[in-house]
Order: structure tokens, then C-alpha cells, then sequence
């Protein structure tokens, strides 16, 4: 009896201490100060019950369709917030206010359109992952100007462009990937600030050219992602920079040609690293630079015109199928 009593008065005191305090619908891991609320059928942020020293907290597969300042002033110490998944539409300014700590936010598969001005402010963030929601435009503001994010995930928005001011906070920046967007242009200079770029995705928008600087400063750049956009023509000195690339992807696109010299400063690229399939390729005399590319590297490269030499491998050409017409010339000129 004593002993039930003494047990009980225990126990009331560790639920006041807040010790065995969890949200209703969430897991609490106390030893790692870790909250997860998975696939549960929450539809507003659970702040009743969150231990105070929360560190990592994943809320995923809900229907919470907001977040504020307010919620996450009451865990201090978090660090990683896990959103993935939900149905936020917005975000309120200053979110971050209250969480100094907080290096990794992750807002995967939300339905978010417009952010406010300062959303991404006051924290130290590393990751901020932003994939997959409803965004039709970036904005300088979102972030202080001592941004300390390396991983910026913007990938699957509605996005047209990528605005160099959003660009210049980012000095630490290591990886970018703004695929499966809208993008037309990647405007002259504004990558230049990404001095630390290792990973850069820009495959599946719609790229029609590129500024011939546009690498000039990304010279720690070692993956290059082009693949399924519209690039006919691109400039001879566009890679000159990227020593240390290892692969580049530019399938899907609408190359005839490539200038004389585009690979040669790529030294680092991996076996099979580049890849240059399903592109218009026209197999005249102008495709001889690619044909000796390809005599030393293994790749594989159709031609898709003329008619007669379609789905012909390029490496496997001949001289004379390469430039008949200066065959032609040579002949004439004896
Ligand atoms: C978090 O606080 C609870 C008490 O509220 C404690 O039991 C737990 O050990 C703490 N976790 C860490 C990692 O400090
Ligand atoms: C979210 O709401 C929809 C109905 O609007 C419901 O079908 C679904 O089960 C809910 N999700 C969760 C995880 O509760
Ligand atoms: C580029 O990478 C190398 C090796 O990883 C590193 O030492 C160097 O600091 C990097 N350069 C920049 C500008 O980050
Ligand atoms: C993200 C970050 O480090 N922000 C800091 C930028 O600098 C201002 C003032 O120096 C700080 O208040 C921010 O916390």
C-alpha cells in the first residue's frame, strides 16, 4: 500500500516534471530528445505535450496545414525539423525566431505558394529543403545575409527563375537543386558567389541556352545535372572551368553539334560520366570534334541525321562517312 502510494506521488511528479509528457498521436524518445508524428491524423500542430527539449521533431503524413513562431518557441533547443509531407500552405515571418539551434528544415511535399520576407532568418540553418510544394518564385529576402546553408533543395516547384540576389546570400552553398522546375534562363553572374558548389541539378526545366560564363567561378563543381531541357547550342568555353567535374548529364536535349574544344578541360570526369543521349545528333563533318572525343572515351553517342546514318553509333563512323564532301574536295583539287 505504502509502497503503491510512494510510487504513485512518483509518478505525478515526473508527469509535472513533464518527463513522461508527449504529444497525443506522436512518439516521444526522451533519451534522444526525439519526437515523431507519423502518418497520424493530426490537423494542427501538437503543441500540447512537447517536451520542452525537443531536438529533432518530425511531424509527416498529417493534415497540419500551418506552423508559427508561437509552436516553435517552446522547443528551444530544437535542431532538425522534419515537415514531410503535410499540407502546410504558408509559413509565418519569423518563423525562426525562436529556434537558434535549428540547422535542417525539411518542408518536402506541402502545398506551399508564397513565403513571407525573414521566413528562413534568425536560424543557422545547413539544409533547407523546400521540394516539391506550389512556389512560383524565389526571393532574396527569405534569407539573412549571412546565410549559412550549404543544401538548398528547391526541386519540383514552379519556379521561372532563380534570382541572383537569393544567390549572392549563399556563399557557403555546396549543393543546389533546382530540377523539375520552369527555369528558361539561368541569368550571366549568378552562380558566381557559389564558389563552393559541389552539386548542381538543373535537369527536367526548360534551358534553352547558357551564358558562356555562367561556370566561370564554380570550379569545385563535380556534378552537373542538364539532362531534359532545351539546349540547341552550347558555348565553346562553357565548361572550361570545371576541372573537377566528374559527371555531367546533358540527355534529352536538343544538341545537333557541340563545339570543338567543349570537353576538353573536363579531365576529371568519371567512365561513362558524361552523358550525351538522346540528342538530335547530326552525324556531317561537323560532328568530327565528338568523334574523336569518343575514339578515346567510352560513351555512347546516335546519330539521328542524315536519314542514312541514323541510329548509327557515332564512334563507329568512318572517315569517309564523317566528311564525304571533303573527300570529295581533296579529289577535286588533285
Ligand atoms: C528531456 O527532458 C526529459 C524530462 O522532461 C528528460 O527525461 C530527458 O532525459 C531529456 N532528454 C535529454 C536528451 O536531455
Ligand atoms: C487527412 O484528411 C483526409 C480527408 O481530408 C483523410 O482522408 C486522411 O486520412 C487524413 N490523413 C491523416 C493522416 O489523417
Ligand atoms: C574546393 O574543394 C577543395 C577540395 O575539396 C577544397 O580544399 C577547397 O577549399 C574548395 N574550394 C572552395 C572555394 O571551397
Ligand atoms: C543565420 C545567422 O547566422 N544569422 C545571423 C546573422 O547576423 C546577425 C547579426 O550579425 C545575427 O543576429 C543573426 O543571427
Amino acid at each position: 500500500m505504502n509502497a503503491w502510494f510512494t510510487l504513485a506521488v512518483l509518478c505525478l511528479a515526473c508527469f509535472c516534471h513533464g518527463t513522461l509528457s508527449c504529444p497525443a498521436l506522436c512518439k516521444c524518445y526522451s533519451r534522444r530528445a526525439e519526437v515523431v508524428c507519423n502518418d497520424v491524423p493530426l490537423t494542427e500542430y501538437p503543441s500540447e505535450g512537447l517536451p520542452r527539449n525537443t531536438t529533432l521533431l518530425t511531424i509527416q503524413f498529417t493534415n497540419i496545414t500551418t506552423i508559427t513562431e508561437r509552436h516553435l518557441n517552446d522547443t528551444p533547443l530544437l535542431q532538425g525539423l522534419h515537415l514531410f509531407s503535410n499540407r502546410l500552405q504558408s509559413l509565418s515571418s519569423h518563423l525562426l525566431r525562436g529556434v537558434s539551434h535549428l540547422n535542417t528544415l525539411d518542408l518536402t511535399d506541402n502545398k506551399l505558394s508564397h513565403l513571407p520576407a525573414d521566413v528562413f532568418s534568425h536560424a543557422p540553418l545547413h539544409s533547407l529543403v523546400l521540394k516539391n510544394n506550389l512556389l512560383d518564385k524565389a526571393e532574396a529576402d527569405w534569407l539573412s545575409d549571412n546565410s549559412s546553408v550549404t543544401w538548398l533543395d528547391l526541386s519540383g516547384n514552379l519556379l521561372t527563375k532563380i534570382p541572383a540576389g537569393l544567390l549572392q546570400k549563399l556563399p557557403l552553398l555546396e549543393n543546389l537543386d533546382l530540377a523539375n522546375n520552369r527555369l528558361e534562363k539561368i541569368s550571366a553572374k549568378s552562380l558566381d558567389p557559389l564558389t563552393k558548389l559541389e552539386r548542381l541539378n538543373l535537369q527536367d526545366n526548360k534551358l534553352n541556352t547558357l551564358d558562356m560564363s555562367i561556370f566561370q567561378n564554380t570550379h569545385n563543381l563535380t556534378n552537373l545535372f542538364l539532362s531534359r531541357n532545351k539546349l540547341q547550342k552550347l558555348p565553346q568555353n562553357l565548361f572550361q572551368e570545371l576541372t573537377q567535374l566528374r559527371h555531367l548529364s546533358l540527355d534529352d536535349n536538343q544538341l545537333k553539334h557541340i563545339p570543338p574544344g567543349l570537353l576538353d578541360q573536363l579531365v576529371s570526369l568519371d567512365e561513362e560520366g558524361l552523358d550525351l543521349t538522346a540528342n538530335p545528333w547530326m552525324c556531317d563533318g561537323k560532328i568530327e570534334y565528338l568523334w574523336r572525343w569518343l575514339q578515346k572515351n567510352k560513351n555512347k553517342v546516335t546519330c539521328s541525321a542524315p536519314e542514312i546514318l541514323k541510329n548509327r553509333q557515332v564512334v563507329s563512323l568512318t572517315d569517309n562517312e564523317l566528311s564525304p564532301k571533303k573527300k570529295l574536295d581533296i579529289i577535286t583539287n588533285e
